[in-house]
């Protein structure tokens, strides 16, 4: 089914291809009727139900774990603690994959093992036979705490007072990172006619999707394999982290996941709660299930961002950025052993942004804390990125007394520039930068809205413009199609979507490839037993990898269906063409069969039959499918401007938002709507980091927002009407001209909006203001510059 109006609007292509029209999502109807199955759906005879004990403290030794009130209780089949887990063949350790660290800390315990370093880690575990008596049972168990000094803010654990979190890191270091050249960048800042510097912390932000994290295992003593079903982003590398928590081979271990109500990064780590499930099934032989609650998920669930950064722009008068210096200290918890450190080292790889700029150079600290571990969250290092480098651009435009826009202008890299490596590594690939911003700024009237300083309620009008590009394409992927004799098509990936709609894109992709209808492909992901290795959905890097390697897949089986189709009409396979599920020999061809006609035709299905039966010649192998795993020649690099034009009261510190533009570029479009779909969410998500979510722990380590009526996600009344724009520079570096746009909207967003509410306090000398800007730090700062003014 093809929604013309949203096809339409996104340029329809009138060559009959899938690829570029709106299709409608096909996944939707299921979720929208509440017919699809999620983890918690999900039942098994003789089932068990397991819940945590989790830890009250942010930091303490545990003196003691009274488990016995609650082992006879009615209905508790087992409390387990570390011991237990010790006393088994599991390592009982989640893997450590945060890359190279300046020190060696033990990995993260799946249970408690003496100390907790944050608040929420699990200390044990109680199975029952029903959920309430074993979160009942979980909340009688009784922890003897010795507290421990705990910090919480990463510069703060960096200062030589602090209390030390890992022995195997006095000075609370998990790694220093250094990008760029940095005698090259001083020497650019002391030629430069001026520089601007900026002090900024990007808010933490706790990672909010409407499913929280659960898993159900069974363990089959019969075929000695474990069967985890459980929410996640790649069941590949979450087999990966069981096989090593458990000591199971992956042979062992088949992860099936099935759908996933979100995961913006936080269902792509290594966590104890689906190591601990799949632990106790094997223990007790049973099928056991375990659901994170909304609190425990914001506990002890993976955070994002959370980085404090001095910046420098170095400029000339005449507006060339001459270099950028930039020092960060990123947060990465009481446990951040997975992705978070080596995040946080190649956050600065995008400082450039869509810049000439000659001279960069970055050096970061990544410091545990007692916190819940840092890790990615929808965008993973390259907001934090975007969101310095167009803060900058702002601050030094107004240093300069210029127009943002026109310092942008100045400085951006012309399409002839591309390819184009950066001094921090990046080698953006291609775009029109400039084009892509004037899409954004047409769409606003750019020109009017800057003549407007204050509107006819008096409220200060901003108009706030962020260019970013991002990196996309990372790693491997697998792709099958899989055609069966009936001539059904099944492609199968490596990668799961968790809302991305992968499985109408996949199609798209494969219908046009194989030249076969829409309907009759179906898409599968998520089964380890199915494929027999993947990477996952993260960093936007499904369509690129994924994308293309069930096109290659496509592409092999449609060169072997033709050479039977050619077979089966007794024709040159050059002279066979496939469309529509039908095979046709070119009446050009000059090869006449015995049939002496060029309109000879074979529907798909029975060249599918073929494959599999005794038609097919001994010179082609029976079966109809092929396994690619497939590398992007190179990271691909996406790229837009987002403008936002804000009015802010200056009674009551509010915030409206006038008009909000995305105009981005991820290349070849798959699917418009659900690209639009895509920068919607993603937007949503970064007004909610500008404008309302601050993740607030007490010096002691206790989550004070450890809930949604303390957290501010936005609803939807927060977020506006909405525009997109876009322009197409396909990729050179992949055969689909593909570029990732799963993350745009959370990169844009942030700077778009604080440029915006800082430009509309300008007149009042408002330089910067942390994020998230909600009425009272707005209508604060409002206030206190108008004193300032008084007093001058
Ligand atoms: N697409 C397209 N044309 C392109 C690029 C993408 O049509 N040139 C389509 C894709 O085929 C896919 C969707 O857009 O249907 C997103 O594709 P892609 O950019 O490849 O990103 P991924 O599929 O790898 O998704 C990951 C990305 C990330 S990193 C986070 S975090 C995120 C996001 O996607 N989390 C999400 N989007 C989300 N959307 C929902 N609903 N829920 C989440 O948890």
């Amino acid at each position: 089914e093809t929604d013309r109006g949203d096809a339409e609007r996104s340029g329809e292509r009138d060559d009959g291809k899938l690829v570029g029209q709106g299709v409608s999502r096909r996944e939707d109807a299921a979720l929208l009727r509440g017919d699809a199955e999620f983890t918690d759906d999900l039942r098994a005879p003789g089932m068990a139900h397991l819940a945590f004990v989790r830890s009250e403290r942010g930091h303490a030794r545990v003196e003691g774990i009274d488990t016995e009130a609650v082992a006879d209780r009615e209905g508790v089949v087992a409390v387990f603690t570390w011991d237990d887990v010790a006393a088994s063949d599991a390592p009982g350790v989640l893997p450590i994959t945060a890359g190279p660290l300046d020190c060696d800390p033990p990995g993260h315990p799946v249970l408690a093992r003496e100390r907790v370093r944050y608040q929420g880690q699990p200390i044990a575990a109680v199975v029952a036979e029903d959920r309430y008596a074993a979160a009942d049972a979980a909340r009688a168990v009784e922890v003897e705490y010795d507290p421990l000094d705990a910090v919480v803010d990463p510069v703060a654990a960096t200062r030589e007072d602090a209390p030390t979190i890992f022995e195997a890191a006095p000075d609370n270091v998990a790694v220093t990172t250094e990008l760029g050249d940095e005698a090259a960048t001083d020497e650019a800042f002391a030629d430069a006619d001026r520089v601007a510097s900026l002090d900024l912390e990007n808010n933490r932000l706790m990672p909010t999707a409407m499913e929280p994290r659960a898993a159900l295992a069974r363990w089959s003593a019969a075929d000695e394999r474990l069967t985890v079903e459980l929410t996640a982003q790649g069941p590949h590398s979450q087999r990966r982290k069981l096989s090593h928590s458990l000591g199971l081979p992956e042979s062992d271990i088949r992860v099936s996941v099935p759908r996933v109500g979100g995961g913006f990064g936080h269902k792509n780590t290594p966590y104890p709660g689906e190591a601990v499930t799949g632990w106790a099934a094997m223990e007790l032989g049973r099928p056991v299930k375990w659901t994170a609650t909304r609190r425990g998920n914001y506990l002890a669930g993976n955070h994002g961002r959370d980085h404090r950064t001095s910046a420098e722009i170095a400029v000339d008068d005449d507006g060339e950025i001459r270099g950028i210096r930039v020092e960060t200290c990123a947060n990465t918890g009481g446990y951040g052993l997975s992705v978070g450190p080596a995040m946080a080292g190649n956050y600065g790889t995008l400082l450039a942004s869509q810049y000439d700029v000659p001279a960069v150079y970055c050096e970061t600290t990544v410091a545990f804390t007692n916190t819940a571990p840092v890790h990615s969250y929808r965008g993973a290092g390259r907001p934090e990125a975007i969101y310095v480098a167009e803060r900058l651009v702002d601050v030094a435009a107004r240093e300069l007394g210029v127009d943002p826009v026109e310092l942008r202008r100045r400085n951006q890299l012309a399409p002839d520039d591309l390819p184009h490596e950066t001094p921090v590594g990046a080698n953006y690939d291609s775009g029109d930068y400039e084009a892509t911003m004037d899409e954004a700024l047409d769409a606003v009237d750019y020109a009017d809205r800057r003549a407007t300083e204050r509107d006819d309620e008096g409220c200060y009008v901003g108009v706030g413009v962020a260019c970013l590009v991002e990196s996309a394409g990372f790693g491997f992927e697998s792709g099958v199609v899989r055609v069966d004799p009936e001539g059904g098509v099944r492609v199968y990936a490596g990668t799961h979507s968790h809302g991305q709609g992968h499985e109408t894109t996949y199609a798209q992709i494969v219908a046009d490839e194989l030249g076969v209808p829409y309907d009759d492909v179906a898409v599968g992901e998520g089964d380890t037993d199915e494929i027999p290795q993947g990477t996952g959905t993260f960093g936007s890097r499904s369509t690129i990898t994924g994308g293309n390697a069930v096109v290659e897949s496509a592409r092999e089986v449609r060169g072997k269906a033709t050479r039977i189709a050619a077979h089966l009409l007794d024709a040159d396979p050059e002279a066979v063409t496939l469309a529509d599920g039908t095979f046709r020999v070119r009446g050009d061809s000059g090869f006449e069969g015995e049939r002496g006609d060029s309109d000879r035709t074979c529907e798909f299905s029975a060249v599918a039959e073929a494959a599999y039966g005794p038609r097919l010649p001994d010179s082609i192998s029976p079966g109809l499918e092929a396994t690619t795993f497939y590398e992007a020649e190179g990271t691909t690099y996406p790229h837009g401007t987002h403008v936002a034009v804000v009015a802010v009261d200056p009674e009551t510190g509010d915030i409206e938002i006038l008009r909000y533009v995305a105009a981005d570029d991820c290349g070849e479009r798959i699917n418009p709507t659900i690209v639009e779909g895509q920068i919607h969410g993603g937007v949503a998500q970064g007004i909610g980091q500008a404008r309302y979510e601050r993740t607030v722990y007490d010096d002691d380590g206790t989550l004070v927002t450890d809930s949604m009526q303390e957290y501010g996600v936005p609803r939807a009344f927060h977020v506006p009407e909405m525009e997109t724009r876009a322009t197409v520079s396909p990729s050179p570096r992949n055969d689909l001209g593909v570029k990732g746009i799963g993350e745009a909207g959370t990169i844009g967003a942030p700077p778009a909006l604080v440029n915006a509410v800082t430009d509309a306090l300008a007149p009042l000398g408002v330089r910067h203001l942390d994020m998230p800007l909600t009425d009272e730090t707005v209508w604060r700062a409002i206030r206190d510059a108008e004193k300032s003014g008084e007093t001058d």
